[in-house]
């Protein structure tokens, strides 16, 4: 069962047709002359390919974390970052990190309304963070770079949980080692509760109806080892043909009820995916990044680039099998870094399996959550924001310099623009509103709350941000792009929230 990452790449490769398009792209195609496939739609290799995947193994269900109340009524967690090792394919053994167990770590469960407190250990042998992807929180508990706990610390954070239901995340932040991090298996979920969703009639028994899916792409070397593999012509970040679900290959889910809720979370490091279902059905998208959309969104397809979350709810029929896929992207770049960033590529994620009898479920509701307009009129400022592989603004991440000071609870535009190749946007602290791409107004899958959103290339997207209320004058929180290979290599900045007037 081995694979190699690269096999599209090198037979593409081998294909040699030089591409003369003078883009400013990042790519350094003029001149050295680069190389492209035609009639190459998708790469029908890897474990994940379709017509290839055997879905024998059941969908693990990440754990949901243990917490009890302290005497102070803090809701409290811990965790712990250890190494240890995980079987992917049927007697090889991969070292990996996880969090509480040896691959990924538990979900943590809180409401709003909730303090929480949580213990972090680090029992690594390097530094490492935790970061709360999408909760709205003081800048020192964020575990951003400036939180780093060393081998054999605990770190503790505490914070009040004050922002919509929503499907969060939490993974390593570590300057320059954040793909490695997240890479080699540190990544949970955080589900926030709050009392209007509860009483919304979508599926929400955890584990049954409503499924958390961690999705990530990995390269196995020959001894089994996690490992990166980036070709010069790839200017996203590497990408592995074989996909994880919850850390599995491959899976199926029994399904028992005749609606599905499914917490799509693309945990990759650079891979963008299309999700869609196999026989091209169409599902209710109720809910992005930072929550409930206003109302749900009848749609095929759902693309997420690294760090964006999206809730779908799909009907389904007795005895169904329908495969969850990724189909081939719309990166709105040009041929060639479409190509390379895995644009084409197609993969079988898990499957479906229906019982013959379904328990019923009701139909998703018409409103989901109330969502007020975006006021672009109440923005103080408009601040542009070039996003290159390297740079935010024509500078490297410093860990010395801040970027922005910005006054608590302000909203400012951001004029956000990624240079030549595919990136993405994330805000720290914030959820905020896309008023528009290239000028045109955003459809319902960017019209919700968000705090990762993909940059079409060398086009203008339009944010309308509120900043957060709690001033902290020394530690800033981070913006980047979230194809982590960016963000190591500096397409970071950070922000300063200082008081207002
Ligand atoms: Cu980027």
């Amino acid at each position: 069962m081995r694979e190699r990452d690269d096999d599209c790449e090198t037979a593409m490769v081998r294909s040699r047709l030089a591409l003369h398009k003078p883009r400013a792209s990042g790519l350094i195609l003029a001149g050295t002359g680069a190389f492209l496939a035609f009639g190459l739609s998708g790469c029908a290799t890897g474990p994940n390919a379709p017509g290839h995947a055997e879905f024998r193994t059941p969908l693990p269900i990440p754990p949901l974390a243990e917490s009890h109340l302290d005497v102070k009524g803090r809701r409290v967690f811990d965790l712990e970052t250890r190494s240890g090792s995980r079987e992917f394919r049927p007697g090889v053994r991969t070292p990996t990190w996880g969090i509480n167990g040896n691959h990924l770590g538990p979900t943590l469960r809180m409401t709003r309304g909730d303090r929480v407190l949580i213990r972090l250990r680090n029992a690594l042998t390097e530094a490492t963070t935790m970061h709360w992807h999408g909760m709205e929180l003081p800048a020192e508990m964020d575990g951003s770079p400036h939180q780093l706990v060393e081998p054999g610390e605990v770190w503790s954070p505490t914070w009040s949980v004050d922002q919509p239901a929503a499907t969060l995340w939490y993974h390593p932040h570590p300057h320059g080692a954040t793909e490695h991090h997240l890479y080699t298996g540190l990544a949970g979920f955080i589900l926030v509760d709050d009392s209007q969703a509860e009483t919304l009639s979508i599926p929400s028994t955890y584990g049954v109806d409503d499924i958390p899916l961690l999705v990530q792409d990995v390269a196995f070397d020959d001894n089994g080892a996690l490992v990166r593999r980036k070709p010069w012509y790839n200017q996203v970040g590497p990408l592995g043909r074989t996909i994880l679900v919850n850390g599995a290959l491959t899976p199926f889910l029994e399904v028992t009820r005749d609606r599905i809720r499914l917490r799509l979370l693309n945990a990759s490091i650079a891979r963008v995916y299309n999700f869609g279902l196999s026989d091209d059905r169409e599902f209710d998208l109720v809910a992005t990044d930072g929550g409930l959309l206003a109302e749900p969104h009848r749609t095929r397809r759902i693309q997420l680039s690294p760090g964006e979350r999206a809730e779908i709810v799909i009907a389904v029929q007795p005895g169904d099998r329908v495969a969850l896929r990724s189909f081939p992207q719309e990166l709105r770049s040009d041929f060639a870094n479409n190509r390379f960033s895995g644009g084409r590529d197609t993969f079988e994620l898990m499957e479906l399996r229906a019982r013959d009898v379904l328990e019923p479920s009701p139909p998703v509701p018409n409103r989901l959550a109330s969502i007020p307009d975006p006021e672009p009129e109440e923005a103080e400022r408009t601040r542009h924001v070039r996003v290159s592989s390297r740079t935010i603004n024509g500078r490297a991440m410093d860990m010395a310099r801040v970027d922005a000071r910005i006054a608590a609870g302000t909203v400012e535009i951001w004029e956000v623009e990624g240079i030549a190749v595919p990136h993405n946007l994330h805000i720290h602290g914030v959820r905020f509103r896309v008023l528009d791409v290239d000028g045109v107004a955003p459809g319902p899958e960017l019209a919700g709350w968000k705090d990762t959103v993909y940059l079409d290339p060398d086009v203008v997207t339009r944010l309308l941000i509120r900043f957060p209320h709690h001033v902290s004058p020394d530690v800033p929180y981070m913006f980047h792009c979230h194809f982590l290979r960016h963000e190591d290599d500096g397409a970071m900045g950070q922000y300063l929230v200082v008081p207002g007037e």
